[in-house]
């Protein structure tokens, strides 16, 4: 398996092997998705748009599909198991807590991605296949990645319906505020402890992705991270996919935490983009969503290295945003805290201004914050 280096979107060099039109959805295997589509309504401002249960004949599962922006989330839960499907997501839920099934990608041909996929050594879970119903046909197929999480392979462009065929149009849950935010910047898998570059190197291969020169070493992690990471993207970089592994370093990882919790790899977290960060943190914490706790002394020190952003270090630090700079520009990002009552999976905010990082020159001030999460929690 080779790996490779490169910082040049395929198509300023090539034809792009695995054309990706960007992220289709992000799929949730829940407990209660009826409560799950209120809170991601009320807490992160989404606007359900389809619906599939047994009110439109599926006697199985239920399913909530909400958007902001071009940023797509679907939560599913069993209602009464009968097929393996149902059975999966049962089990799913019962051994994973609250997680990501799915991270779905929208190609412009899904038989062509797949073909693409298992020539190059992907598992296939499902051939290509057509959904069709009165607004058009879609063709899906699924690759599985680390886990139990799965890509599934989404051809939308014959399609005007709210979702997929087996949906149907629903209206937002509660009244529609401010959008939050407006699309999915990156998605996390945490891999177990030495498998990160097994799967960096899959997704070189299976997808032709390239390496993003943002990582963390071994060098960071022993000295406090406790964990190293590499990022690899779509030609275009509008998929980005960071890897975590644990490290062993002088404290427990987080990695090893969630791996714990999760019982086994997964999705670590979700960043959304949002180009006011300071109104969608204001609303968030408003309804009641919880943010990693950034100290005083960080804000203290900011402005000496980060220089001018678009919000003042006052308002950063009332609401506790981190900064970050880098050759190309600047971001603003924060963290919330886990979403379940497992320490698993989170969500990021992050409003770029150039900077194609992920917050490398906060990794000392978050991993930090993180820890202290670990220790109220028992687990450091
Ligand atoms: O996605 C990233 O790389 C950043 C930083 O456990 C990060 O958001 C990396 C690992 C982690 C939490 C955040
Ligand atoms: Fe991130």
């Amino acid at each position: 398996m080779t790996q490779t280096t490169d910082h040049t979107p395929h198509t300023a060099r090539q034809a792009d092997p695995f054309p990706v039109k960007g992220m289709d959805a992000v799929v949730f295997a829940v407990g209660n998705a009826k409560q799950a589509a209120h809170y991601y309504s009320t807490a992160f401002g989404m606007k359900r748009v389809a619906y599939s249960g047994p009110e439109n004949g599926s006697r199985e599962t239920a399913s909530y599909v909400l958007e902001s922006g071009s940023a797509r989330f679907v939560f599913t839960t069993v209602i009464k198991p009968s097929t393996e499907h149902g059975r999966f997501l049962a089990d799913h839920v019962a051994e994973h807590g609250d997680g990501v099934v799915d991270l779905a990608i929208e190609v412009p041909d899904a038989r062509a991605a797949y073909a693409y996929a298992i020539e190059h050594g992907a598992t296939g879970l499902t051939e290509p296949y057509e959904l069709k119903d009165e607004h058009g046909t879609v063709v899906l197929a699924a690759i599985a990645t680390y886990g139990k999480t799965r890509h599934t392979l989404v051809d939308r462009s014959a399609y005007t319906g709210p979702y997929l065929p087996g949906y149907v149009a629903a209206a937002p849950i509660v009244e529609p505020t401010p959008r939050r935010f407006q699309a999915i910047d990156h998605c996390v898998g945490n891999v177990e402890l030495g498998k990160m570059d097994q799967w960096v190197s899959f997704y070189n291969n299976v997808m032709g992705f390239t390496n993003m020169k943002e990582f963390v070493g071994d060098d960071i992690a022993t000295e406090y991270s406790a964990l190293m990471s590499k990022v690899v993207a779509d030609g275009t970089r509008k998929v980005k996919f960071p890897l975590n592994e644990p490290a062993i370093a002088k404290k427990k990882s987080q990695i090893d935490e969630y791996l714990e919790f999760y019982n086994g790899p997964g999705v670590q977290h979700i960043a959304l983009a949002t180009n006011d960060i300071v109104a969608t943190v204001r609303a968030m914490r408003e309804a009641g969503v919880q943010f990693l706790d950034t100290p005083d002394s960080y804000y203290d020190t900011l402005g000496e290295w980060v220089g001018e952003t678009r919000v003042p270090i006052d308002t950063l630090r009332e609401l506790k945003i981190l900064a970050d700079r880098d050759e190309d520009g600047y971001l603003l990002q924060i963290f919330t805290k886990p979403v379940q009552d497992r320490p698993t999976v989170f969500f990021e905010m992050i409003e770029r201004h150039g900077s194609m990082g992920f917050g490398k020159g906060n990794f000392k001030a978050l991993f930090e914050a993180i820890e202290r999460e670990q220790e109220r929690r028992g687990n450091l």
